[in-house]
């Protein structure tokens, strides 16, 4: 086993839920353009660009738009969204993420965002944990959506080390495929059925530490 020295952190769904925000604007938006949208659906557009869950929902109603009206529509439900994010509470954080994030740090791992938001920054400055990052890598700073693994590629540069020191931390399917493609272990944080690609699965953070993680997915690996 490599010595695991980076741990990568997916947002939304990993670090926060922000997808019931991302699904109140995306249904809005749907209504207006006449688009039956439901939670059911909003699972397709987790981990997935701005842009690419405009097309998904497109595609559910059998509509296509121009560029300029596809960039008009991302528009009016990120600044939706952004409404909603602007009142988020610190308190909205995930249970047991802070405590994870400052364990690992104190344990001397270095710890990445890689996220496919363009609304990280601001989520981090309203959960008040800048500071428990040593690099915050998202959709203002990569063009290739997950499954591709530049966020997470990005992630270890920024971090000085090697794919194979670091992990992944993530609730979509395809941010489990992007950590693979990147040559990473990925843990995934949520269903078995949309996850079971992951190297382990953890339904959260709360009274787990760093080093159990590695002992479960050392002892997975050596299977
Ligand atoms: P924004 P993650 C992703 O974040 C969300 O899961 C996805 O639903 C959203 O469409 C995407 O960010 C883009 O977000 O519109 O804020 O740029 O899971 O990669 O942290
Ligand atoms: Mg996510």
């Amino acid at each position: 086993m490599d010595k695991i020295s980076g741990l990568l952190f997916d947002l939304d769904g990993v670090i926060v839920d922000t997808a019931k925000y991302h699904f109140l604007a995306w249904k809005k938006l749907a209504e207006e353009l006449n688009i039956p949208f439901n939670e059911q659906d909003n699972e397709r557009l987790k981990g997935v660009s701005r842009m690419a869950s405009l097309e998904i929902i497109l595609e559910i109603g059998g509509r296509t738009m121009s560029d300029e009206e596809k960039n008009s529509c991302c528009d009016k439900k990120n600044r939706l969204y952004v409404s909603y994010i602007e009142k988020l509470k610190k308190d909205e954080i995930l249970p047991g993420v802070k405590e994870f994030l400052v364990d690992a740090r104190k344990k001397g791992f270095h710890t990445a965002l890689g996220s496919a938001s363009k609304n990280s920054k601001l989520i981090l400055d309203k959960l008040e944990i800048n500071d428990l990052f040593d690099a915050v890598v998202d959709g203002t700073k990569v063009s290739k959506a997950k499954p591709a693994p530049e966020v997470f590629e990005q992630g270890a540069k920024e971090l000085n080390l090697p794919s194979e020191q670091c992990i992944v931390f993530e609730d979509a399917a395809a941010g489990i495929k992007a950590a693979h493609n990147a040559g990473m272990k990925a843990v995934g944080i949520g269903s078995e059925k949309i996850l079971f690609e992951a190297d382990l699965i953890i339904q959260g953070f709360k009274d787990i530490t760093v080093s159990d993680i590695i002992k479960k997915l050392y002892r997975i690996v050596k299977k």
